[in-house]
């Protein structure tokens, strides 16, 4: 039996709970967990896998996985079809391409560079080939629980060092992930291999088909269903000012993620003014922010204040009050949510449409 002191905190820790942790809870709380973490590290050939956000840390609204790999000859998934789960792809570092084709629709393939996004609803054919030798793929993944695939699938990683991926000085190591026949068995896990698939090498500036404007013209979101991509700070833009400036890159909305129930964009935020209130939130939905770029400070309910920076998470359940702010000039976060109304579109309606990428002048 517990004593009442044993409830009782030490003097200047304000949580019973740490807030940092290693792996994934496995179940709903806050927490925060910095890049390259433990995040049970799982490799497939070259591919190192971290998790994030899972099915049973978000209440099954969200997977976030990050893919660390090297150069790739090959592809580094044969080409497949989720029925139950849309997938988002974002770089955060490195180079990687991706092919998306809709049932008997166009086959598209894009080079994805830092900050770039494509979206993969279901029913999509889709395939991947990392192209630099430090690339992190970032995967948002609706709804939660599409991590057990590769549970199933990899090889657990011990990695004191907390090195991005594990040097191949094999050469025989392969790159590419499991093969025809193991793919082919995966339907459990939502993965229906398309092995007659073939993946296009005709792209031009970056895109295939040609004329897209990959990189030279503005991007939209896509019609529901439809696979799409959107270029670092080519997409849509929403500029609120309320408490300092936050400009808002809404990436997938409830437009098109539809009954997979999630949005995701990018919020750019500027220092705090002078005198200026820092607001508390408080979603429906789940809430995880990845920081991109800068220093990114979190102070949720009941735990400290946290400090994030480059490809650290903090994740946020329903109904939990939270505030943040930037500590540098410059800051970028990617913002997933479950549900189709979170903090992304609660900036955007209280915003205005914006074509910049970079902060007014003055306040
Ligand atoms: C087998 C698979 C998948 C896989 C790797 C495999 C799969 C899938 C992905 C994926 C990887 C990175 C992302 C998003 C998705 O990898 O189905 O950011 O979607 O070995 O079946
Ligand atoms: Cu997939």
């Amino acid at each position: 039996m517990l004593a009442l002191s044993d409830y009782v905190t030490v003097a200047g820790d304000t949580s019973l709970t740490p807030l940092e942790v290693d792996d994934a809870p496995s179940y709903v709380r806050p927490y925060i967990m910095r890049h390259y973490a433990h995040a049970q590290a799982l490799t497939i050939g070259a591919q190192t896998y971290r998790f994030y956000v899972t099915g049973p840390s978000s209440g099954n609204a969200f997977t976030l996985l990050g893919t660390n790999a090297p150069t790739s000859a090959s592809l580094g998934v044969l080409p497949h079809i989720h029925q139950r789960h849309y997938e988002n792809f974002f770089n955060l570092k490195g180079r990687y391409q991706l092919w998306a084709q809709k049932d008997n629709g166009t086959q598209q393939s894009r080079i994805i560079g830092p900050g770039d996004y494509g979206s993969v609803a279901r029913n999509t054919t889709h395939t991947f080939q990392i192209l630099e030798p430090d690339t992190e793929m970032v995967g948002a993944i609706a709804p939660g629980g599409f991590e057990q695939l590769f549970f199933a699938q990899g090889t657990n990683l011990t990695n004191p060092v907390h090195t991005a991926y594990v040097p191949q000085f094999d050469d025989e190591t392969s790159a590419a992930g499991p093969g025809a026949d193991v793919i082919s068995s995966l339907e459990s896990f939502d993965v229906y291999a398309q092995l007659d698939f073939e993946t296009r090498s005709d792209l031009i500036d970056g895109a295939a088909p040609s004329g897209t404007g990959w990189h030279t013209e503005t991007n939209d979101l896509g019609e529901p269903g439809e696979p799409y991509f959107i270029a670092n700070g080519w997409g849509p833009k929403y500029l609120n000012s309320a408490h300092g400036y936050q400009i808002v890159a809404p990436l997938a909305t409830g437009v098109q993620t539809q009954d997979t129930n999630f949005t995701m964009a990018t919020v750019s935020i500027s220092v705090t003014p002078a005198n200026e209130t820092i607001p508390v939130w408080k979603m429906s939905g789940a809430t995880a922010f990845q920081v991109i770029e800068g220093s990114f400070a979190v102070r949720i309910a009941g735990y400290d204040e946290a400090e994030l920076t480059t490809g650290d998470v903090v994740f946020i359940p329903p109904g939990t009050s939270f505030k943040y702010w930037s500590e540098a000039a410059f800051t970028k976060v990617l913002v997933l949510s479950g549900g189709h109304e979170g903090i992304d579109q609660a900036l955007i309606a209280g915003g205005e449409a914006y074509d910049f990428v970079t902060f007014p002048v003055n306040w």
